[in-house]
């Protein structure tokens, strides 16, 4: 695939949460997925974090692995309960120490970090004061961040304030199938602005420092396509896609919540206050993409948008395969929130994989990327400013609600001993990345 250049970013991505394990050493605070994971009922099989990947203490093997892959980049999230336990106040230099040592570690084998600030671990006495539905979480996310640059920023090449929004809010407060589990879809409405400032007061917090490395965020967005061309199944699309990707693109990128959405604004204006769009609205150096599939949306009788089946083969989690979409999504987004250079912060997908006399043979994964990657190219040869691309994820690890029971990594982490094994479709990263870099 000769579309992608030289200076093209390839990476692998994961999330502290996910990963780190040791949920209560040097000093760590409570998160709000220590405390979900381990609420009976909310997580498959009573899986919690407490030991995932045990990254914590396996990180330099973890880069070994990173380093043997050949790419350059490794994204991964700061647990704010690790660096301020409390959520606010007293920072944890044990915390701090430990993002040092990654980081450093990172450098050393000539690996770019990228930071993602807040991966979803809010901490739990944060949510006791309201969680997302307090403004002053945003505050309080704003104070963690800039702790976060003036400690890190030395070492780090990238920064993302937050990852996905929408998943922190609908998911977590309007449907409640994650942490903290609040079901009001009101609520979800009033988190997302408030989730929202707290990205806008982090990247004035990062202007402010005048530090220069990039600075974006990261949505994930899903391109939709109506079932139909007929006129209630278009209607119903516009609504979908309004929900999971308008609200969160057009007040970063147009300063104002997409004026169709007038259901969502009445919900959303107590909580707007003066200044506020402004704030979130200022300029990013780039926008994350976290891609994984589609949405096909029909109008049911009531006009409401209804996801449709799939078309084609599934992922473990259900998720259709349609890489295409990974090209309408990159031009639909340079079209209407251009121009901005753009990460593929995310792409990947969960199979249920066996290890066979120590190999696992994923090709349904390396398939998966392969098509995926050959849409990148397409829409680069477009000119899209496509500048990288993440794979979700390097480690089997924590898939949030689903346990360790959907395995996204290439490389499969057997969670009773915690031995590390290539999959072939690492195997095949690296040997895509060697061809491309020779
Ligand atoms: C997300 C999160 C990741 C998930 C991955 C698979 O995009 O939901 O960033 O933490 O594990 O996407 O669902």
């Amino acid at each position: 695939m000769k579309k992608f250049s030289k200076d093209f970013i390839w990476g692998v991505a994961t999330a502290s949460y996910q990963i780190e394990g040791a949920f209560d050493k040097d000093g760590r605070g409570e998160s709000i997925w220590d405390r979900f994971s381990k609420t009976p009922g909310k997580v498959l099989k009573g899986h919690t974090g407490d030991v995932a990947c045990d990254h914590y203490h396996r990180y330099k093997e973890d880069i070994a692995l990173i380093k043997d892959l050949g790419v350059d980049s490794y994204r991964f999230s700061l647990a704010w309960p690790r660096i301020i336990p409390e959520g606010s106040g007293a920072v944890n230099q044990k915390g701090i120490d430990f993002y040092k040592r990654l980081i450093d570690e990172l450098l050393d084998q000539g690996i770019s970090p990228a930071v993602t600030v807040y991966h979803w671990d809010l901490p739990q006495v944060l949510e006791d004061k309201g969680g997302w539905l307090n403004r002053d979480t945003a505050k309080h996310l704003r104070d963690f961040a800039a702790v976060a640059f003036e400690e890190f920023n030395y070492g780090v090449d990238k920064w993302i304030t937050l990852n996905e929004p929408w998943c922190s809010a609908y998911l977590g407060y309007g449907s409640g199938e994650q942490a903290p589990g609040k079901k009001d879809f009101a609520a979800n409405i009033n988190a997302s602005h408030h989730l929202l400032l707290a990205h806008g007061l982090a990247l004035e917090a990062y202007r402010e420092l005048n530090l220069t490395e990039d600075i974006g965020i990261t949505f994930n967005l899903s391109h939709h396509y109506p079932v139909s061309d007929k006129p209630e199944d278009l209607d119903a699309t516009r609504i979908a896609d309004g929900l999971l990707n308008r609200w969160y693109l057009d007040p970063v990128f147009k300063g104002a919540y997409p004026a169709d959405m007038t259901e969502l604004i009445k919900l959303v204006e107590p909580f707007v206050k003066e200044g506020d769009l402004d704030l979130i609205s200022k300029p990013n150096d780039f926008l994350g993409i976290n891609m994984y599939s589609r949405n096909i949306v029909k109008a049911d009788e009531n006009g409401q948008p209804q996801s449709q089946p799939a078309v084609h083969p599934v992922t473990a989690m259900g998720w259709e395969i349609y890489p295409e979409s990974l090209y309408d999504l990159l031009v639909r987004v340079d079209k209407d929130y251009g121009p901005i250079p753009i990460y593929i912060t995310e792409n990947g997908a969960a199979f249920d994989d066996r290890v066979e006399n120590g190999k696992v043979h994923d090709a349904k994964r390396t398939d998966y990327l392969e098509r995926h990657f050959a849409q990148a190219a397409r829409a680069i040869e477009a000119g899209i400013p496509l500048k990288g691309y993440y794979v979700w994820s390097l480690l089997d690890n924590f898939e949030w609600a689903f346990g360790y029971e959907r395995r996204f990594g290439i490389i499969y982490v057997d969670f009773d001993t915690q031995e590390r094994i290539m999959k072939d479709s690492a195997i095949w990263y690296k040997q895509f990345l060697q061809e491309l870099k020779k």
